[in-house]
């Protein structure tokens, strides 16, 4: 009887934890560019990316260098991508009904694992160099309770 008890309280405790993540991953919604980084945490810019991407993640996913998002991303539920440490994902500006918005979104359907450090953080980031506040839409987090949460740890949006 003891036993059940305690198990009880341990998933209870779980689902306590796992909604307080959830809530939390809600905050990245409809983030904005790196204007808002602060000047000692931004990137050097560099050059652009090797790699770029586009479309649905349809399954599990590593990315260890820089990459160019040209179009929307959907990371498909289920499914998890996994982004290393010091890797900046950055946003072409793309403004095709010409609104003066970039139209690139980042849908999180599945998992995001992004796991920085204060020496390597993860960045998303706009491609432009001096970009604007519209240049990309945003992360949307569409996972439901029920799906894997998602970890952002010393990434900067
Ligand atoms: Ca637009």
């Amino acid at each position: 009887m003891m036993m059940s008890k305690n198990l009880f309280l341990a998933v209870m405790a779980f689902f306590l934890i796992s909604f307080a993540t959830a809530n939390m991953n809600n905050g990245v919604q409809n983030a904005k560019t790196d204007l808002q980084i602060p000047d000692a945490d931004k990137p050097d810019g560099g050059t652009d990316p090797k790699s770029d991407f586009a479309g649905h993640i349809t399954q599990n996913t590593v990315w260890t260098e820089d990459m160019l998002i040209t179009g929307d991303v959907w990371i498909d539920a289920g499914i998890t991508l996994t982004i290393f440490p010091g890797v900046k994902v950055k946003f072409a500006y793309i403004d095709a009904n010409a609104n003066g918005i970039g139209d690139l979104n980042f849908y999180i359907n599945g998992q995001l694992f992004a796991q920085g450090t204060p020496e390597n953080k993860v960045y998303f980031m706009a491609q432009r160099t001096t970009p604007t506040t519209k240049d990309w839409v945003g992360i949307t987090y569409g996972t439901p309770e029920s799906g894997q949460l998602s970890t952002l740890s010393n990434v900067v949006i």
